[in-house]
């Protein structure tokens, strides 16, 4: 039998997690929770809504055991969903596109969604429900935590270290070695040079805190 998933929230990230989840081709999905859609509402290309988030339990109890989290922007919503569905038993599937290049050595923990043409390379490990957007490069040996994410086309490279719930915004660079603590916000295009200690903000080139 075919294993069910559904995807949590309904808007442009989830569209992306829709396509992964057809791409890597060990799931069929159920349908989007959202409030924002009417349930047994259409979403996109056959899918439809299960209603919003006190549908959960009924969705779970009907045998659909397996969820994406299709909300890209909010790492603190991220992780209130996360634990919520926790609770409830869903299984978070690690979730890979066909075209993502994932070095045999490298691991990625459960929830986390590599999107179209992202790289990992050997050695990195990736914590859990955490995105690699499109076409973003995590380098040889590189710790990543858990709920972060990196945004289309940043690239973060050999040996660097990243904390929970942090961002690296697209097409930022992080050169080799360097730790980036929890919590911290990389903004777009920044090239981070230095160490980043938790709780920061960090933009431009060199990337300074603000
Ligand atoms: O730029 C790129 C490649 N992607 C962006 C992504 C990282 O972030 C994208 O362009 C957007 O800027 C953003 O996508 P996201 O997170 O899908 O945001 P948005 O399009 O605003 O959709 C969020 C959806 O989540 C909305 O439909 C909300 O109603 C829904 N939502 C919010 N809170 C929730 C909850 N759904 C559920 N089930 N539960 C919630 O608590």
């Amino acid at each position: 039998m075919e294993k069910k998933i559904v995807i949590i929230g309904a808007g442009g990230h989830a569209g992306v997690v829709k396509d992964v989840i057809e791409s890597d081709g060990r799931y069929a999905i159920a349908g989007v929770i959202d409030a924002r859609f009417a349930k047994g509402s259409l979403w996109k290309d056959g899918i439809y809504s299960l209603g919003g988030d006190e549908e959960l339990e009924h969705v779970f109890e009907a045998g659909v055991g397996n969820v994406a989290i299709g909300i890209g922007q909010n790492a603190q919503l991220r992780f209130k969903i996360y634990s919520k569905l926790k609770k409830i038993g869903f299984k978070f599937p690690t979730l890979v596109h066909a075209s993502a290049i994932i070095s045999d050595s490298a691991t990625i923990d459960e929830g986390t969604i590599i999107m179209p043409v992202a790289v990992i390379n050997c050695y990195a490990k990736i914590g859990k429900f955490g995105i690699i957007n499109t076409a973003a490069i995590v380098e040889h040996d590189c710790r990543i935590g858990e709920n972060v994410h990196v945004a289309p086309g940043a690239c973060v490279l050999g040996g660097v270290s990243i904390g929970n719930n942090s961002h690296v915004g697209a097409k930022a660079v992080i050169i080799q070695s360097r730790t980036v603590g929890e919590n911290v916000i990389i903004g777009a295009g920044a090239v981070v040079t230095k160490d980043v200690s938790k709780e920061s903000i960090i933009v431009g080139v060199p990337a300074r805190s603000i």
